[in-house]
């Protein structure tokens, strides 16, 4: 256990730094404007993100909480004695409580996030909730390979990814994303993956645009990150919050709206923007069961169960490698 508790490398710091910076300046030299959405989840943005899984507006977290209540012990069924739990992005773990609580079998606990600190802190709470589980934080970014404590080479896994966190890849890097955790994984894992349906476009709009505005409020993080973190001055009352439904694409888009015309500077780089013009900040697609398992079978995934709520808002799919 101490090995694992051990901070990142000073190295990959200064690499995810250098990453921020460099991904900062390229997106706002593009036209369209663009940040990555992985750069919401700074510990300010995690929090933020915590409340709006709160958020009555907010449905998914809600809807798949009640689909991993209601089918726990089928789920804990699938999972093989001694396996290790492999989530993705683990956020603050609620989701996880339910099938660790149901799973009592399970070897190890293994979260993968960006959000080292984070993800330091809520691998504690959980040391400490479930005493006999092996707690095993990974400090990455999980869209690119990364190693598995060398402890589990010979354990089962079974990845976990909730919360529809997969509706933010490009439908090819869905596909890509699947692929590559297939492989760390290991042939005939269990993957357990939550995925937001298309429904009516009232809900889906007010689900990002809350009326509390802590969706507005997590959206302009990011340029209070940037100030913090890469020296930037972005004045935050001068950009306002935009989310649209996108049917053609069938995504939600999220934008930061210039509301006048304005220079900004970032680490020494200087940035225009006409009044009206946005930084796209997040998409966040929404599937079909059947475009979701179509796209799970292109990505070499073997779609076997399927769990969706009454209203058919939201879906959590069972694949096998
Ligand atoms: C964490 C990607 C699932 O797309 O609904 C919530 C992020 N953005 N409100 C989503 C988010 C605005 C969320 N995911």
């Amino acid at each position: 256990a101490t090995t694992a508790r051990k901070a990142r490398p000073a190295a990959t710091e200064d690499e995810a730094a250098l990453e921020f910076v460099t991904d900062v300046v390229a997106g706002l030299e593009a036209k369209p404007k663009r940040i990555p959405s992985k750069y919401f989840y700074d510990t300010a943005g995690s929090l933020l993100f915590e409340e709006i899984t709160q958020l009555p507006e907010y449905y998914p977290t809600r809807v798949e909480r009640g689909i991993l209540t209601e089918n726990a012990e089928a789920i804990a069924a699938l999972l093989p004695a001694g396996s290790a739990l492999v989530e993705f992005g683990n956020g603050s773990s609620a989701k996880t409580r339910i099938v660790l609580r149901a799973a009592s079998e399970l070897s190890a606990y293994v979260p993968v996030d960006i959000a080292a600190e984070f993800l330091e802190e809520q691998a504690e709470t959980l040391r400490h909730e479930f005493p006999s589980l092996n707690v095993l934080p990974v400090a990455a970014d999980f869209t690119r390979a990364f190693d598995l404590p060398a402890s589990l080479r010979t354990v089962p896994r079974i990845g976990f990814f909730p919360g529809s966190t997969i509706g933010n890849f490009e439908p090819p890097d869905a596909a890509g994303f699947l692929r590559l955790a297939g492989r760390s994984l290991g042939a005939g894992a269990v993957m357990v993956i939550g995925v937001d349906l298309i429904k009516n476009e009232a809900a889906l709009h007010a689900a990002y645009n809350d009326a509390a505005d802590v969706t507005a409020r997590f959206n302009l993080n990011l340029l209070a990150r940037i100030n913090r973190e890469l020296d930037g001055d972005f004045d935050l009352d001068s950009f306002e919050h935009r989310a649209f439904f996108d049917h053609e694409c069938s995504r939600i888009e999220m934008h930061l709206v210039s509301r006048a015309a304005q220079r900004v500077s970032i680490d020494g780089h200087s940035f225009d923007f006409a009044e009206g013009e946005t930084i796209h900040t997040e998409n966040s697609y929404k599937y079909t069961v059947e475009s979701f398992r179509a796209l799970a079978r292109e990505a070499g995934w073997q779609p076997i169960k399927v769990w969706t709520d009454s209203d058919g808002w939201f879906s959590l799919h069972v694949l096998v490698n």
